[in-house]
């Protein structure tokens, strides 16, 4: 653990603050990615909200729409992922409509870096694919500090009309978690200043701290994914190994007892 965290852990347990700095995260880093507020912070290549938005009654959302006669439509956002994220994921919901059978006509999703162009997700769907489902859901952690483009098109050629419904264009963004432990004897008695180390399964240490006079032990920054974790917990002849699973970007409140 870098030392910078430590003095912030330290800090944040003495003037009983949970966390500052880097936090725990979870979170959607899409500006208006249902479209609820139309086009904003989308820009449109030949299309506007008055032709492309549209307000579905029955589920009372609204939608993007690509597609026009003999033209390419293009939506697209860029987003900044944080570089310490740490598991990013990529989904939304679309629909792929039809009325031709040549593949002059398409969908295609892009995932490239702003600064670069370089595409590193393409997923493309013709007519021929005779598909009308194309929602997608991808891991993305490893473009973390870069800015990337998401972008939605679709071509047609002049006739027999294509077009892709697009909604709920969310990238989560987690780091880290944070594991709030109470330590307690057989009797249910908090158990103060007891020493902490919280260990990978394969002996990294992640963390080592004390209990406070509420017998409570306040660790962040568990930079881990599904990891089971080893909570060594130790005060006076008192010795104990719990163990607990944690993932990115979420709170944990655990009771370790002695028994
Ligand atoms: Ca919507
Ligand atoms: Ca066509």
């Amino acid at each position: 653990m870098p030392k910078f965290y430590t003095i912030v852990l330290t800090l944040g347990m003495l003037i009983a603050l949970p966390t500052f700095g880097t936090e725990i995260y979870n979170h959607d880093l899409v500006n208006n990615g249902n479209f609820e507020n139309e086009l904003d912070d989308w820009s449109c290549s030949n299309c506007n909200e008055d032709t492309n938005i549209i307000y579905d009654d029955y589920y009372s959302t609204h939608y993007l729409l690509l597609g026009g006669l003999n033209a390419y439509q293009e939506a697209k956002q860029a987003i900044t992922i944080t570089p310490d994220a740490g598991k990013v994921t990529l989904s939304f919901d679309c629909d792929f409509i039809t009325t031709d059978n040549i593949n002059t006509d398409y969908f295609t999703f892009t995932l490239q870096d702003e600064a670069t162009n370089e595409s590193y997700i393409k997923d493309t769907i013709y007519p021929s694919d005779e598909t009308e489902y194309c929602q997608q859901d991808y891991t993305i952690t490893q473009y973390a500090g870069k800015t990337l483009e998401v972008i939605f098109g679709v071509n047609n050629d002049a006739n027999k009309l294509t077009t892709a419904k697009i909604d709920n264009v969310v990238m989560t963004e987690k780091s880290y978690s944070k594991l709030t432990g109470r330590v307690l004897d057989d009797n249910y008695n908090k158990i103060k200043k007891a020493k902490v180390t919280i260990k990978k399964d394969n002996g990294t240490i992640l963390w080592t701290g004390k209990t406070n006079k509420k017998g409570l032990f306040i660790a962040t920054h568990l930079a881990t994914n599904y990891t089971r974790l080893r909570i060594i917990v130790k005060k006076g002849n008192l010795k104990k190994t719990f163990h607990t699973y944690v993932e990115w970007g979420t709170n944990y409140n655990k009771v370790y007892r002695f028994k």
